[in-house]
């Protein structure tokens, strides 16, 4: 009989690729879905349609829609992927963060506990947990795996750490089929449009757009003015008399040396899937093993679109630093490598590319929608 699973946190970029993974397998697949006043199903929305993924209404924060949802599709695998996963948003809204990623995780822990039925349980951890850990290999390279201590440096990350290590004590104590996945940044053409990566891919999207209205090349942009936080233009050799000065926002960012270990959701994804296949559960670090800087995410998403630098684009801005960083993330894959069978098929140059051409095109579609 075909496997049943329910996903917490379905309607987030991991929620998408994960059900759409779950499907193509043979799941029969439950989203949980909160109510919210205007929709949040745009990335899951054709899954649903071509009745590859069904909706339930449910919150993490709330312990009876959590139990209405377990107890009545009484699934074989449930992944929990909701969370506020911002950490930046995370400290000014810490008491919310708690309440979904730390005390969410453990609702759906109790209602596994006290249910009769065995589920499998996935629990979303994060590299953020390591904060400002890391151990050193005996080439002197920096890097974290499971054995690695763990700081957290944000609200957000010690939410992510109370349920990590809640997951682990209710798999100890009371043998649950209960696995955490120590994930590094992944990102997609899916990802959220306040994570860097996006925000990054989508401004090179629209500024293309912009120069090509204006009749300038990406490669030529010598012409164009520094406005203070703008860029401008004078276009009136190309348009009516009336328009003379175009101008487009520089791209605002906050910390650009901080480094990151980043691959592709949808590589992520199979390694969640395999975590609850195993005969035991356990805790595994999913990464790529490279990091590179925000700043080399920068110049790689520039170059791909053939601009010859980003620095007349970016403005560095001291609001969008965190009042505490974590400067270094670089995953050691191996456990899960040798037991799952896992490696990462995406790589860093094949992640940038895909997100700019993802976000060039969507760019260009809306433009045409309006011309
Ligand atoms: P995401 O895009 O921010 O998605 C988060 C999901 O959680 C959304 O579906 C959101 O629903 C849902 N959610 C928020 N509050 C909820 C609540 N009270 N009840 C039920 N659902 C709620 O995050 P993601 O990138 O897909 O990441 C998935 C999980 O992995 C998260 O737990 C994240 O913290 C963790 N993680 C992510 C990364 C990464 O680099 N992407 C790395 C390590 C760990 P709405 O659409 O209604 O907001
Ligand atoms: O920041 C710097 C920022 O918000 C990456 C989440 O999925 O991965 C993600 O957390 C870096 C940080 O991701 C801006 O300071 C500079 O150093 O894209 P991010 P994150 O904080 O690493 C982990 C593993 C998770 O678990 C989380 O859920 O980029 N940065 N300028 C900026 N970051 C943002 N968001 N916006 C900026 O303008």
């Amino acid at each position: 009989m075909d496997k049943k699973a329910v996903i917490f946190g379905v309607t987030g970029q991991d929620g998408y690729y994960l059900s759409r993974l779950l499907s193509d397998k043979g799941y029969s697949v439950v989203g949980v879905c909160r109510r919210t006043s205007t929709p949040n199903t745009t990335r899951i929305d054709k899954l649903i349609k071509r009745d590859a993924l069904q909706i339930a209404q449910g919150d993490v924060t709330d312990f009876g829609s959590v139990y209405d949802v377990i107890s009545e599709h009484r699934p074989d695998e449930i992944y929990n992927l909701a969370a506020q996963s911002h950490v930046g948003i995370s400290f000014n809204q810490p008491s919310l963060t708690w309440d979904i990623t730390a005390k969410g995780c453990l609702n759906i822990l109790e209602v596994i506990r006290k249910s009769n039925h065995e589920h499998r349980f996935y629990q979303a951890s994060s590299s953020e947990m390591f904060g400002d850990q890391y151990s050193i290999s005996s080439s002197g390279d920096k890097f974290q795996n499971e054995d690695t201590a763990f700081n957290p440096q944000s609200p957000y990350a010690i939410a992510k750490l109370a349920a990590h290590k809640t997951t682990q004590l209710y798999r100890k104590a009371y043998g649950l089929h209960a696995s955490c996945g120590i994930l590094f940044n992944h990102e997609s053409e899916m990802r959220g449009e306040s994570f860097v990566t996006k925000k990054i891919t989508k401004y090179i999207g629209e500024l293309n757009e912009w120069l090509s209205n204006i009749h300038i090349e990406p490669h030529d942009c010598s012409e164009l003015e520094d406005d203070g936080d703008k860029i401008g233009f004078d276009v009136s050799r190309f348009l009516d008399a009336k328009a003379t000065y175009s101008t487009f926002p520089k791209l605002r960012l906050g910390n650009l040396d901080a480094c990151r270990d980043w691959g592709h959701a949808e590589d992520y994804v199979r390694a969640m899937w395999l975590m609850l296949q195993q005969d035991t559960p356990g805790d595994y670090v999913i990464a790529t093993g490279e990091t590179h800087t925000v700043k080399e995410f920068l110049i790689e998403s520039f170059s791909c679109k053939g601009f010859e630098n980003h620095e007349k684009f970016v403005i560095q801005d001291a609001a969008l630093f965190r009042p505490s960083e974590v400067p270094y993330l670089r995953g050691n894959y191996s456990t899960a490598k040798e037991k799952l069978g896992w490696t990462p098929k995406i790589s860093f140059k094949e992640l940038v590319h895909r997100m700019v051409n993802y976000d060039i095109k969507g760019c260009q579609a809306k433009w045409k929608q309006y011309t």
